[in-house]
């Protein structure tokens, strides 16, 4: 009864319940679906949910920090049988990842993480609040060909601005594809501050890697 089991998991987000977040994800494992579906049609619409609740005041961040909590709860089951899912394929690119500096948001781009990985990326997965140099040093050290910046603070998108300039200060750029996205960003974005391209979701980041790397289906 999957329409039910989305509208639980939906719950156990907005009620901020990791047991019950944990227990539903493991209850869709069991049934060996895919664990993305569980991901997109359940988990990730309590926490879009929580966080309109939170924008307009009906929810306090108190109770949207146990939502994250569980949100982080039920990914920490998934992620394995997601990884395992992609784990025979090729090796497509290196990628290095982060979010933008002054920015802590990280489920959303730890998801895009787990998906570009179990498709045969290799991730180098800076974590929150990145300063440009760190993605500068990063790409430099183990030869990136793609780097990744989530914001998902309007103040915080001036950071993926910072990091594709000092890509270019660097000379990284354009053998170095830069890639952005986050609730906050829109093409719109990407096209003024230059960046290779933004996508709106974990799977539509993966479409746009690859066809950076001239493996996608819109590149072949
Ligand atoms: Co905050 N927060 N938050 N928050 N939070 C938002 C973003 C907000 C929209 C909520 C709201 O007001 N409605 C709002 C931002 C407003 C704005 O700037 N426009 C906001 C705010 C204001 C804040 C604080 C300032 C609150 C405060 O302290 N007063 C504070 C900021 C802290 C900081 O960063 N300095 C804050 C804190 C927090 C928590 C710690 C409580 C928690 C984060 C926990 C964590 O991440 N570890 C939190 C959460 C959970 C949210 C919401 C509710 C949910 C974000 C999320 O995880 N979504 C969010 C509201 C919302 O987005 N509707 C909100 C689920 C996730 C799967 O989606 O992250 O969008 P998302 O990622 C997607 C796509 O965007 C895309 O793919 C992902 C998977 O499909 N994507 C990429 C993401 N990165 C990508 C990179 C790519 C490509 C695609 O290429 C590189």
């Amino acid at each position: 009864m999957p329409d039910e089991l989305f509208l639980a998991m939906r719950q156990s987000i907005i009620d901020g319940v990791p047991d019950r977040a944990r227990e539903l994800a493991q209850q869709w494992l069991a049934d060996g679906v895919d664990p993305l579906e569980a991901v997109n049609f359940g988990f990730a619409v309590g926490i879009k949910f929580a966080g309109d609740q939170f924008g307009c005041g009906e929810m306090f961040l108190p109770d949207l920090l146990a939502s994250a909590e569980a949100m982080k709860a039920a990914i920490k089951v998934l992620e394995p049988e997601m990884l395992k899912r992609g784990s025979q394929r090729e090796a497509l690119g290196k990628i290095v990842l982060g979010t933008a500096r002054g920015d802590i948001h990280d489920i959303g781009k730890n998801l895009v993480a787990t998906i570009l990985s179990a498709s045969g990326f290799q991730i180098f997965d800076l974590g929150t609040s990145v300063t440009p140099e760190a993605f500068v040093a990063k790409v430099k050290e183990v030869d990136a060909d793609i780097v990744g910046v989530s914001a998902l603070l309007t103040t915080t998108m001036a950071g993926q601005k910072a990091v594709i300039e000092a890509l270019d200060r660097n000379g990284l750029r354009p053998r170095v594809k830069a890639i952005i996205g986050g609730a906050a960003v829109s093409s719109k974005w990407a096209a003024e501050i230059g960046a290779d391209g933004f996508s709106r979701n974990a799977i539509d980041a993966l479409e746009l890697a690859k066809n950076l790397m001239g493996k996608g289906t819109a590149s072949a």
